[in-house]
Protein backbone atom coordinates (compact mmCIF):
# COMPACT_ATOMS: atom_id res chain seq x y z
CA UNK A 1 0.00 0.00 0.00
CA UNK A 2 1.00 3.69 -0.51
CA UNK A 3 0.73 5.47 2.54
CA UNK A 4 0.81 9.19 3.04
CA UNK A 5 0.64 10.00 6.56
CA UNK A 6 0.54 13.92 6.93
CA UNK A 7 1.86 14.81 10.50
CA UNK A 8 4.22 11.80 10.41
CA UNK A 9 6.53 13.55 12.87
CA UNK A 10 4.30 13.36 15.88
CA UNK A 11 3.12 11.02 18.31
CA UNK A 12 0.62 8.80 16.39
CA UNK A 13 2.15 9.17 13.03
CA UNK A 14 5.69 8.24 13.56
CA UNK A 15 4.12 5.22 15.49
CA UNK A 16 2.27 4.69 12.62
CA UNK A 17 5.06 4.97 10.24
CA UNK A 18 7.32 2.37 11.67
CA UNK A 19 4.00 0.31 11.62
CA UNK A 20 3.55 0.32 8.26
CA UNK A 21 7.11 0.09 7.48
CA UNK A 22 7.98 -2.37 8.99
CA UNK A 23 5.43 -4.76 7.13
CA UNK A 24 6.73 -3.25 3.64
CA UNK A 25 4.43 -0.87 2.91
CA UNK A 26 5.82 2.59 1.11
CA UNK A 27 5.81 5.42 3.38
CA UNK A 28 6.07 9.35 2.50
CA UNK A 29 4.97 11.74 4.99
CA UNK A 30 4.87 15.97 5.73
CA UNK A 31 5.57 17.72 9.22
CA UNK A 32 5.64 21.37 10.17
CA UNK A 33 7.52 20.72 13.00
CA UNK A 34 5.15 22.40 15.00
CA UNK A 35 4.28 20.34 18.02
CA UNK A 36 8.16 20.28 18.76
CA UNK A 37 8.00 23.71 18.93
CA UNK A 38 5.39 24.60 20.65
CA UNK A 39 5.93 21.96 23.34
CA UNK A 40 9.25 23.55 23.78
CA UNK A 41 7.55 26.73 24.10
CA UNK A 42 5.70 25.48 26.62
CA UNK A 43 8.54 24.16 28.96
CA UNK A 44 7.61 20.81 27.73
CA UNK A 45 9.58 18.06 25.98
CA UNK A 46 9.54 14.06 25.17
CA UNK A 47 10.13 12.11 28.40
CA UNK A 48 11.45 9.60 26.21
CA UNK A 49 14.10 11.65 24.08
CA UNK A 50 13.83 11.08 20.36
CA UNK A 51 15.73 11.81 17.54
CA UNK A 52 15.98 15.10 15.50
CA UNK A 53 14.17 14.42 12.15
CA UNK A 54 16.82 14.18 9.68
CA UNK A 55 18.04 11.21 12.42
CA UNK A 56 14.84 9.23 13.03
CA UNK A 57 14.11 9.51 8.78
CA UNK A 58 17.75 7.36 8.44
CA UNK A 59 17.23 5.16 11.76
CA UNK A 60 13.77 4.39 10.07
CA UNK A 61 15.04 3.09 6.49
CA UNK A 62 18.06 1.26 8.15
CA UNK A 63 15.72 -0.78 10.30
CA UNK A 64 12.83 -1.87 7.94
CA UNK A 65 15.11 -1.68 4.60
CA UNK A 66 11.99 0.96 4.06
CA UNK A 67 11.41 3.20 0.93
CA UNK A 68 10.29 5.66 2.83
CA UNK A 69 10.93 9.75 2.16
CA UNK A 70 9.55 12.86 3.94
CA UNK A 71 8.77 16.69 3.36
CA UNK A 72 8.77 19.58 6.09
CA UNK A 73 6.31 21.75 5.47
CA UNK A 74 2.94 23.57 6.73
CA UNK A 75 -0.16 21.80 4.96
CA UNK A 76 -2.44 24.82 6.26
CA UNK A 77 0.45 27.14 3.94
CA UNK A 78 1.60 25.72 1.46
CA UNK A 79 -1.27 24.23 -1.34
CA UNK A 80 0.76 24.06 -3.70
CA UNK A 81 3.10 22.02 -2.69
CA UNK A 82 1.43 19.34 -0.69
CA UNK A 83 -0.67 19.13 -4.24
CA UNK A 84 2.10 18.13 -5.37
CA UNK A 85 3.33 15.91 -3.26
CA UNK A 86 0.40 14.29 -3.94
CA UNK A 87 0.84 14.14 -7.35
CA UNK A 88 4.73 12.87 -7.37
CA UNK A 89 3.13 10.15 -4.64
CA UNK A 90 0.11 8.70 -5.77
CA UNK A 91 -1.48 7.32 -2.49
CA UNK A 92 -3.94 4.70 -1.74
CA UNK A 93 -4.41 6.02 1.49
CA UNK A 94 -3.69 9.35 3.41
CA UNK A 95 -3.74 9.60 7.27
CA UNK A 96 -4.47 13.44 7.81
CA UNK A 97 -2.75 14.11 11.91
CA UNK A 98 -1.21 17.38 10.96
CA UNK A 99 -3.10 19.36 13.58
CA UNK A 100 -2.43 20.90 16.66
CA UNK A 101 -3.74 18.55 19.27
CA UNK A 102 -4.60 20.86 22.64
CA UNK A 103 -7.70 22.36 23.94
CA UNK A 104 -5.24 23.93 26.58
CA UNK A 105 -3.22 25.84 23.76
CA UNK A 106 -6.57 26.32 21.74
CA UNK A 107 -8.12 28.49 25.60
CA UNK A 108 -4.89 30.18 26.08
CA UNK A 109 -5.41 33.27 24.06
CA UNK A 110 -7.21 34.46 20.98
CA UNK A 111 -4.12 34.35 19.35
CA UNK A 112 -4.22 30.62 19.87
CA UNK A 113 -7.27 30.13 19.44
CA UNK A 114 -6.89 31.50 15.93
CA UNK A 115 -4.41 29.74 15.05
CA UNK A 116 -5.43 26.49 16.11
CA UNK A 117 -8.41 27.06 13.74
CA UNK A 118 -6.33 27.85 10.84
CA UNK A 119 -3.74 25.07 11.35
CA UNK A 120 -6.22 22.18 11.64
CA UNK A 121 -9.28 24.10 9.34
CA UNK A 122 -7.64 25.47 6.28
CA UNK A 123 -4.77 22.63 6.70
CA UNK A 124 -7.55 19.91 6.29
CA UNK A 125 -9.42 21.33 3.60
CA UNK A 126 -6.33 21.71 1.78
CA UNK A 127 -6.20 17.56 2.07
CA UNK A 128 -9.90 17.55 0.65
CA UNK A 129 -9.53 20.01 -2.50
CA UNK A 130 -5.92 18.13 -3.14
CA UNK A 131 -7.75 14.77 -3.21
CA UNK A 132 -10.51 16.20 -4.96
CA UNK A 133 -8.14 17.42 -7.88
CA UNK A 134 -5.59 14.86 -7.76
CA UNK A 135 -6.15 11.33 -6.17
CA UNK A 136 -10.16 11.51 -6.14
CA UNK A 137 -9.78 7.71 -5.61
CA UNK A 138 -7.19 7.86 -2.30
CA UNK A 139 -9.42 7.14 1.07
CA UNK A 140 -8.57 10.06 3.83
CA UNK A 141 -8.22 8.59 7.57
CA UNK A 142 -8.95 11.90 9.32
CA UNK A 143 -8.23 11.51 13.56
CA UNK A 144 -11.08 13.38 15.05
CA UNK A 145 -11.85 13.07 18.55
CA UNK A 146 -14.42 11.67 21.02
CA UNK A 147 -14.38 14.98 22.54
CA UNK A 148 -16.81 16.00 19.58
CA UNK A 149 -19.41 14.59 21.18
CA UNK A 150 -19.20 16.36 24.76
CA UNK A 151 -20.71 14.63 27.18
CA UNK A 152 -24.52 15.35 26.08
CA UNK A 153 -25.95 13.14 29.34
CA UNK A 154 -27.68 10.39 26.95
CA UNK A 155 -25.86 7.46 25.06
CA UNK A 156 -23.39 8.60 22.67
CA UNK A 157 -24.12 6.95 19.06
CA UNK A 158 -21.64 5.91 16.14
CA UNK A 159 -22.31 9.40 13.93
CA UNK A 160 -25.44 8.95 13.41
CA UNK A 161 -28.72 9.09 15.23
CA UNK A 162 -32.45 8.50 15.17
CA UNK A 163 -34.35 11.49 14.88
CA UNK A 164 -38.29 12.18 14.44
CA UNK A 165 -40.26 15.27 13.62
CA UNK A 166 -43.71 14.41 13.67
CA UNK A 167 -44.48 11.18 11.72
CA UNK A 168 -41.07 11.27 9.84
CA UNK A 169 -38.49 9.66 10.89
CA UNK A 170 -34.43 9.98 9.79
CA UNK A 171 -30.85 9.24 10.68
CA UNK A 172 -28.61 12.69 11.02
CA UNK A 173 -25.68 13.25 12.28
CA UNK A 174 -25.73 13.38 16.16
CA UNK A 175 -25.15 17.06 17.49
CA UNK A 176 -21.75 18.03 18.50
CA UNK A 177 -20.89 19.52 21.90
CA UNK A 178 -17.05 20.39 21.73
CA UNK A 179 -15.60 21.95 24.73
CA UNK A 180 -12.82 23.92 23.61
CA UNK A 181 -11.93 25.59 20.66
CA UNK A 182 -9.32 22.70 19.45
CA UNK A 183 -12.22 20.21 19.85
CA UNK A 184 -14.57 22.79 18.06
CA UNK A 185 -11.95 22.40 14.88
CA UNK A 186 -12.58 18.71 14.74
CA UNK A 187 -16.29 19.35 14.53
CA UNK A 188 -16.08 21.82 11.50
CA UNK A 189 -13.47 19.15 10.00
CA UNK A 190 -16.41 16.74 10.36
CA UNK A 191 -18.95 18.72 8.57
CA UNK A 192 -16.47 19.87 5.87
CA UNK A 193 -15.35 15.84 5.38
CA UNK A 194 -18.84 14.91 5.09
CA UNK A 195 -19.54 17.84 2.54
CA UNK A 196 -16.70 16.73 0.52
CA UNK A 197 -17.55 13.15 0.51
CA UNK A 198 -21.08 14.26 -0.52
CA UNK A 199 -20.28 16.35 -3.41
CA UNK A 200 -17.05 15.28 -4.54
CA UNK A 201 -17.49 11.63 -3.60
CA UNK A 202 -14.54 10.96 -2.43
CA UNK A 203 -14.18 8.47 0.42
CA UNK A 204 -13.18 8.86 3.95
CA UNK A 205 -12.98 7.44 7.21
CA UNK A 206 -13.12 9.81 10.30
CA UNK A 207 -12.58 8.46 13.39
CA UNK A 208 -13.92 9.83 16.78
CA UNK A 209 -11.12 8.27 18.91
CA UNK A 210 -10.56 8.48 22.91
CA UNK A 211 -7.30 9.63 24.54
CA UNK A 212 -4.39 7.58 23.59
CA UNK A 213 -1.81 6.35 26.67
CA UNK A 214 1.25 4.71 25.96
CA UNK A 215 4.86 4.76 24.50
CA UNK A 216 5.55 1.40 23.02
CA UNK A 217 4.35 -0.42 19.77
CA UNK A 218 5.59 -3.75 18.91
CA UNK A 219 7.87 -2.15 16.11
CA UNK A 220 8.89 0.60 18.78
CA UNK A 221 9.54 -2.00 21.37
CA UNK A 222 11.88 -3.91 18.81
CA UNK A 223 14.00 -0.83 18.10
CA UNK A 224 13.99 2.29 20.54
CA UNK A 225 15.99 4.03 18.85
CA UNK A 226 12.76 5.24 16.72
CA UNK A 227 11.09 6.04 20.06
CA UNK A 228 7.87 8.31 19.33
CA UNK A 229 7.35 10.99 21.91
CA UNK A 230 5.18 11.23 24.85
CA UNK A 231 4.50 14.38 26.42
CA UNK A 232 3.85 15.29 29.98
CA UNK A 233 3.00 19.24 30.11
CA UNK A 234 0.05 20.72 30.86
CA UNK A 235 -1.11 21.60 27.16
CA UNK A 236 0.40 18.97 25.29
CA UNK A 237 0.21 15.89 27.61
CA UNK A 238 -3.14 13.62 28.00
CA UNK A 239 -4.36 12.82 31.46
CA UNK A 240 -2.52 9.06 31.58
CA UNK A 241 0.49 10.24 30.09
CA UNK A 242 0.93 12.69 32.56
CA UNK A 243 0.07 10.44 35.03
CA UNK A 244 2.65 8.41 34.53
CA UNK A 245 5.24 10.87 34.20
CA UNK A 246 4.11 12.84 37.09
CA UNK A 247 3.93 9.43 39.41
CA UNK A 248 7.49 8.90 38.11
CA UNK A 249 9.17 12.13 39.24
CA UNK A 250 7.00 12.51 42.32
CA UNK A 251 4.52 14.96 41.67
CA UNK A 252 1.35 14.62 42.81
CA UNK A 253 -1.61 12.98 40.58
CA UNK A 254 -3.10 16.51 38.74
CA UNK A 255 -7.21 15.17 38.85
CA UNK A 256 -8.99 18.29 37.77
CA UNK A 257 -11.85 18.99 39.96
CA UNK A 258 -14.06 15.67 41.42
CA UNK A 259 -12.51 13.51 38.94
CA UNK A 260 -15.57 11.81 38.36
CA UNK A 261 -15.55 12.95 34.40
CA UNK A 262 -15.64 9.56 32.53
CA UNK A 263 -13.14 9.50 28.99
CA UNK A 264 -12.93 6.64 26.36
CA UNK A 265 -9.31 5.59 26.38
CA UNK A 266 -7.03 3.49 24.30
CA UNK A 267 -3.34 2.23 24.23
CA UNK A 268 -1.29 3.56 21.17
CA UNK A 269 -0.61 -0.07 20.18
CA UNK A 270 -4.97 -0.63 19.72
CA UNK A 271 -4.49 3.26 18.20
CA UNK A 272 -1.90 2.19 15.35
CA UNK A 273 -3.94 -1.57 15.25
CA UNK A 274 -7.10 0.54 14.54
CA UNK A 275 -5.82 3.04 12.17
CA UNK A 276 -4.51 0.11 10.15
CA UNK A 277 -7.61 -2.33 9.78
CA UNK A 278 -9.67 0.96 8.86
CA UNK A 279 -6.90 1.12 5.84
CA UNK A 280 -7.23 -2.16 4.98
CA UNK A 281 -11.19 -1.95 5.10
CA UNK A 282 -11.98 1.12 2.99
CA UNK A 283 -15.60 2.64 2.34
CA UNK A 284 -17.12 3.09 -1.23
CA UNK A 285 -16.34 6.01 -3.02
CA UNK A 286 -18.65 9.03 -2.10
CA UNK A 287 -19.06 7.44 1.48
CA UNK A 288 -17.97 9.33 4.51
CA UNK A 289 -17.83 6.90 7.13
CA UNK A 290 -17.69 7.45 10.98
CA UNK A 291 -16.22 5.52 13.50
CA UNK A 292 -15.94 5.74 17.46
CA UNK A 293 -12.57 4.23 18.38
CA UNK A 294 -11.89 3.48 22.10
CA UNK A 295 -10.64 0.25 24.14
CA UNK A 296 -13.01 1.31 27.46
CA UNK A 297 -14.37 4.12 29.36
CA UNK A 298 -13.06 4.97 32.68
CA UNK A 299 -13.47 7.81 35.52
CA UNK A 300 -10.29 9.67 35.82
CA UNK A 301 -10.05 8.93 39.45
CA UNK A 302 -9.98 5.25 38.51
CA UNK A 303 -7.29 6.09 35.86
CA UNK A 304 -5.27 8.06 38.64
CA UNK A 305 -5.84 4.47 40.99
CA UNK A 306 -4.29 2.78 38.25
CA UNK A 307 -1.44 4.68 37.76
CA UNK A 308 -0.74 5.04 41.40
CA UNK A 309 -0.89 1.23 41.79
CA UNK A 310 1.34 0.59 39.26
CA UNK A 311 4.23 3.22 40.31
CA UNK A 312 4.09 1.69 43.82
CA UNK A 313 4.13 -2.02 42.97
CA UNK A 314 7.22 -1.32 40.31
CA UNK A 315 9.21 1.41 42.35
CA UNK A 316 7.91 1.30 46.14
CA UNK A 317 6.86 4.71 45.74
CA UNK A 318 3.92 6.15 47.84
CA UNK A 319 2.03 8.23 44.95
CA UNK A 320 -0.28 11.09 46.10
CA UNK A 321 -3.37 11.97 44.44
CA UNK A 322 -4.63 15.76 44.36
CA UNK A 323 -7.73 16.98 43.36
CA UNK A 324 -6.99 20.45 42.26
CA UNK A 325 -9.63 23.27 41.18
CA UNK A 326 -10.43 22.24 37.36
CA UNK A 327 -9.13 24.84 34.88
CA UNK A 328 -11.57 23.48 32.30
CA UNK A 329 -15.43 24.03 32.25
CA UNK A 330 -16.20 20.71 31.60
CA UNK A 331 -19.12 18.87 33.22
CA UNK A 332 -17.82 16.48 36.41
CA UNK A 333 -20.63 14.14 36.84
CA UNK A 334 -22.16 12.75 33.54
CA UNK A 335 -23.62 9.73 31.92
CA UNK A 336 -21.43 8.67 29.32
CA UNK A 337 -22.15 5.26 27.03
CA UNK A 338 -20.66 5.77 23.74
CA UNK A 339 -21.36 3.21 21.51
CA UNK A 340 -18.36 1.09 18.98
CA UNK A 341 -19.53 -1.28 16.07
CA UNK A 342 -17.62 -0.51 13.23
CA UNK A 343 -14.27 -1.57 14.62
CA UNK A 344 -15.02 -4.83 16.68
CA UNK A 345 -16.95 -5.58 13.19
CA UNK A 346 -13.47 -5.38 11.64
CA UNK A 347 -11.80 -7.43 13.77
CA UNK A 348 -10.83 -4.60 16.39
CA UNK A 349 -9.89 -6.23 19.68
CA UNK A 350 -7.22 -4.67 22.82
CA UNK A 351 -4.23 -5.52 22.69
CA UNK A 352 -3.16 -5.47 26.48
CA UNK A 353 -4.80 -4.30 29.87
CA UNK A 354 -4.22 -1.14 30.79
CA UNK A 355 -2.35 -2.20 33.74
CA UNK A 356 0.21 -3.68 31.50
CA UNK A 357 0.51 -0.59 29.14
CA UNK A 358 0.97 1.82 32.34
CA UNK A 359 3.67 -0.26 33.56
CA UNK A 360 5.57 -0.71 30.06
CA UNK A 361 5.94 3.22 30.15
CA UNK A 362 6.77 3.56 33.62
CA UNK A 363 9.49 1.38 32.83
CA UNK A 364 10.73 3.18 30.29
CA UNK A 365 10.53 6.50 31.38
CA UNK A 366 12.34 5.46 34.95
CA UNK A 367 15.18 6.13 32.94
CA UNK A 368 15.04 9.81 32.43
CA UNK A 369 13.24 10.36 36.25
CA UNK A 370 16.46 13.27 37.48
CA UNK A 371 15.70 15.02 34.08
CA UNK A 372 12.36 14.80 33.78
CA UNK A 373 12.20 16.26 37.87
CA UNK A 374 14.35 19.62 36.04
CA UNK A 375 10.55 20.10 33.96
CA UNK A 376 8.70 20.10 36.79
CA UNK A 377 7.19 23.82 36.06
CA UNK A 378 5.23 22.71 32.74
CA UNK A 379 2.74 20.64 35.01
CA UNK A 380 0.61 22.58 36.91
CA UNK A 381 -2.00 23.71 34.66
CA UNK A 382 -1.53 26.95 33.28
CA UNK A 383 -4.55 27.99 31.57
CA UNK A 384 -8.27 28.53 32.86
CA UNK A 385 -10.90 28.13 30.72
CA UNK A 386 -12.83 31.07 31.90
CA UNK A 387 -10.60 33.63 32.21
N1 LIG B 1 -7.36 16.08 33.21
C1 LIG B 1 -7.03 15.92 34.55
N2 LIG B 1 -5.74 16.09 34.90
C2 LIG B 1 -4.75 16.39 34.02
C3 LIG B 1 -5.09 16.53 32.66
C4 LIG B 1 -6.40 16.37 32.29
O1 LIG B 1 -7.88 15.64 35.40
O2 LIG B 1 -3.61 16.54 34.46
C5 LIG B 1 -8.76 15.85 32.79
C6 LIG B 1 -9.40 16.94 31.94
O3 LIG B 1 -10.02 17.93 32.73
C7 LIG B 1 -10.39 16.14 31.11
C8 LIG B 1 -9.72 14.79 30.94
O4 LIG B 1 -8.73 14.72 31.95
O5 LIG B 1 -11.56 15.93 31.84
C9 LIG B 1 -9.05 14.59 29.59
O6 LIG B 1 -8.10 15.63 29.38
P1 LIG B 1 -6.88 15.40 28.38
O7 LIG B 1 -6.03 16.62 28.44
O8 LIG B 1 -6.23 14.09 28.66
O9 LIG B 1 -7.61 15.22 26.99
P2 LIG B 1 -8.46 16.23 26.10
O10 LIG B 1 -8.17 17.63 26.36
O11 LIG B 1 -9.87 15.79 26.18
O12 LIG B 1 -7.92 15.91 24.66
C10 LIG B 1 -7.20 14.71 24.41
C11 LIG B 1 -6.26 14.92 23.24
C12 LIG B 1 -7.07 15.10 22.02
C13 LIG B 1 -8.06 13.97 21.84
C14 LIG B 1 -8.91 13.81 23.09
C15 LIG B 1 -9.80 12.62 23.06
O13 LIG B 1 -5.43 16.04 23.47
O14 LIG B 1 -6.22 15.19 20.90
O15 LIG B 1 -8.83 14.32 20.76
O16 LIG B 1 -8.05 13.64 24.18
S1 LIG B 1 -11.27 12.91 24.00
O17 LIG B 1 -10.92 13.38 25.32
O18 LIG B 1 -12.00 11.69 24.01
O19 LIG B 1 -11.94 13.98 23.29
Amino acid sequence: MRVMILGIDGYIGWSLACAFASKGDVVWGVDSLLRRTLVENNGGCSAIPIQPIEDRWKLLRTAFHAEANYEIFDISKEYERLLYFFKEFKPDVIYNLAQIPSAPYSMASREKCIYTMENNVIGNLNVLYAMKEVCPDAHLIKIGTMGEYGTPDIPIPEGKCKVTVGSTVAFLPFPRSAGSWYHQTKVHDTHNIRMACDIWGIRCTDIMQGIVYGVKTAELLHHPELNTRLDFDDQFGTIINRFVVQAIIGHPLTVYGSGQQIRSILPLQDSINCLQLLAANPPEKGVYREVNQFYKYAQLNHLANVVALAAEELFGENVVIKHIMNPRKESESHIYKPAMEVLPRLGYINSEPIGKTIRCMMINCFDYKDSLKLKVSCIDPNVFWAE
